[in-house]
């Protein structure tokens, strides 16, 4: 019906049909991006799985097209799952990827393009040696997964490195940890001794991702095999299988020794920072060679139930790809931030800067339809109130609040998204003050999608968490909605959230309103701009027209 096809978004990426998970091999090749993911071609529930296919010019507009592998050997019959792209110096591609032998064994297979110059990469060959490396014996085979992308050995020019996730359940340990292996033709692999990383506790690690980031700011985005040394830290990422969030931490790596240490160990992998507090998961960067950046694309999916995904005839996302680099100003975690070819889909600009919110109040943004927005906005509070927040609360968590609905002295304030004209239904992303108990004022930006929709079969949490506010800064918000998605990047992307929302009321009449609850404070939208955004109108491959 109208409302489940509503839903559908105008500029994220997402398959024609059917389920989709995980990103895969993403890469920039002979002028084209490359987006390959997890992909069931027979229903919107995962299963028999395969390399779904896309190409774009631009990161943003996408050619659909056919798939990439499918489970034809024995050693890919449960799945061919997920893997990474590694280009090679003379340029070539090499795909390595999990191959689910059976519901038990997982070993890791090379795949490279059929024909090294077709930019479309329309056809894999899997190499004859598949499977081309089979779990260590200290693991279980079935806890042995998702290759990453392979950097040169620092130690060994002619040798590259890559790590794989998995989990060592000696003791009661729980602890995920990831292995690095060595080769010099992808086709023969020797275990490193130790491991790159283990944390006790956190279980399997999925979807690992190592790459350098430049700490002075010099560079936007390093290749993967940038050497650690001056201005250059290396982040670990893991997707815990456990609690289904992506956990990274910056630190040092010590090639020489097989090991990375995080820069604060109490915000190590799998405790600490997260790509994003809300529906995202399994995520994975490639180095733009292009554009000297490095981007992410992180699977996003559904928070309603698998009947509704099977009555719509699709389930999942991807994110809006997004540049990563590190935070100059903190020195201490990444910044998130939508790739620039986003704004090209910018169109008509709605400015509603310096509004004022008073306390408890609610003001509507009157535009035609905002389904498809991007918006930004910069927040002030007003002094006063700030000066008298040694009364605030002490220890707010937006995961156990009331969210938008509660009430503090200094939040919850920010913007009111997809909400129908009566506000019964309505997504929040909103800034919340509140005190530590050193005085000091903390800053949490979270999501509540509580009160998103009238449906009763979907997943509605308020999600998100502390976000650095440095001294002198404004309260500065990057929302990106698209139907029932809605991505937010605070503080220059220190902090993202994204949630999936289905509206029964305000799906094709959605509105924006900005909304200030705080008891004592007033709220004045600095600068507040929305843009309208345009559809991306994907394309589908077609090989007769190629042919002519
Ligand atoms: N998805 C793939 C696995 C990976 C998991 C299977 C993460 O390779 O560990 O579809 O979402």
């Amino acid at each position: 019906n109208d409302m489940l096809h509503w839903q559908r978004t105008g500029f994220h990426f997402q398959p024609p049909r059917n389920w989709m998970n995980d990103p895969n091999g993403p890469v920039f090749y002979k002028g084209w991006y490359h987006l390959f993911y997890q992909y069931n071609r027979d229903a919107a529930v995962w299963g028999n799985i395969t390399w779904g296919h896309a190409a774009s010019r631009d990161l943003v507009h996408w050619l659909h097209l056919p798939v990439a592998m499918v489970p034809d050997q024995w050693y890919d019959a449960n799945g061919v799952w997920t893997g990474s792209a590694t280009v090679l110096p003379d340029g070539g591609l090499v795909m390595v990827y999990t191959g689910s032998a059976n519901s038990t064994v997982q070993v890791q297979c090379v795949a490279v393009p059929a024909d090294p110059n077709d930019a479309l990469l329309l056809h894999w060959r899997k190499h004859p040696s598949n499977p081309v490396l089979l779990p260590p014996p200290s693991v279980l085979p079935h806890d042995f997964r998702d290759p990453t992308t392979a950097w040169v050995d620092p130690s060994d020019p002619s040798a590259y490195l890559l790590a794989i996730g998995s989990k060592n359940d000696t003791g009661d340990r729980h602890a995920g940890v990831a292995y690095v292996y060595s080769t010099r033709d992808f086709l023969s692999y020797r275990l490193l001794p130790g491991a790159l990383h283990t944390v006790n506790g956190t279980g399997m690690w999925e979807c690992v991702d190592f790459f350098p980031v430049s700490v002075d700011g010099a560079r936007i985005g390093l290749d993967t095999s940038e050497r650690a040394g001056d201005g250059v830290k290396h982040v670990l990422k893991a997707s815990l299988d456990d609690d289904r969030h992506d956990y990274y931490a910056i630190g040092t790596y010590v090639a020489e020794e097989n090991r990375w240490v995080p820069d604060d160990g109490e915000m190590d992998v799998g405790v600490g920072l997260r790509y994003d507090w809300g529906k995202f998961y399994a995520a994975k960067t490639f180095y733009d060679q292009n554009k000297k950046r490095r981007v992410l694309w992180g699977w996003v999916g559904e928070a309603d139930s698998e009947r509704a995904d099977v009555s719509k005839g699709w389930a999942s996302l991807m994110s809006i790809p997004r540049t990563v680099g590190f935070d100059t100003k903190t020195g201490r975690n990444l910044v998130f931030w939508p790739v620039e070819e986003v704004e090209f889909l910018r169109t008509t600009r709605y400015d509603f800067s310096g509004v004022t919110v008073e306390p408890g109040s609610i003001v509507p943004l009157s535009m035609p339809t905002a389904a498809q927005v991007d918006i930004e906005a910069q927040f002030e509070l007003d002094s006063a109130a700030v000066d008298a927040a040694v009364d605030a609360e002490i220890g707010y968590n937006c995961r156990t609040s009331d969210g938008a609905a509660g009430r503090g002295l200094l939040g919850p304030f920010g913007l009111l998204v997809l909400a129908d004209s009566v506000l019964s239904e309505r997504t929040a992303a909103y800034f919340y003050v509140s005190r530590s108990a050193d005085g000091t004022l903390r800053t949490h930006f979270c999501q509540d999608e509580t009160r998103s929709s009238h449906a009763s079969d979907t997943v509605k949490r308020v999600v998100g968490y502390t976000v650095p506010v440095l001294d002198g800064e404004t309260l500065s918000v990057r929302i990106l909605v698209d139907h029932s998605i809605v991505e937010s990047f605070a503080q220059g992307g220190r902090s993202a959230i994204t949630s999936r929302v289905y509206p029964t009321q305000a799906f094709n009449r959605a509105k924006v309103f900005l909304f200030n609850n705080a008891t004592s404070a007033h709220v004045k939208a600095k600068s507040l701009r929305i843009w309208e955004m345009d559809s991306t109108f994907n394309h589908y491959y077609r090989q007769e027209a190629v042919q002519i």
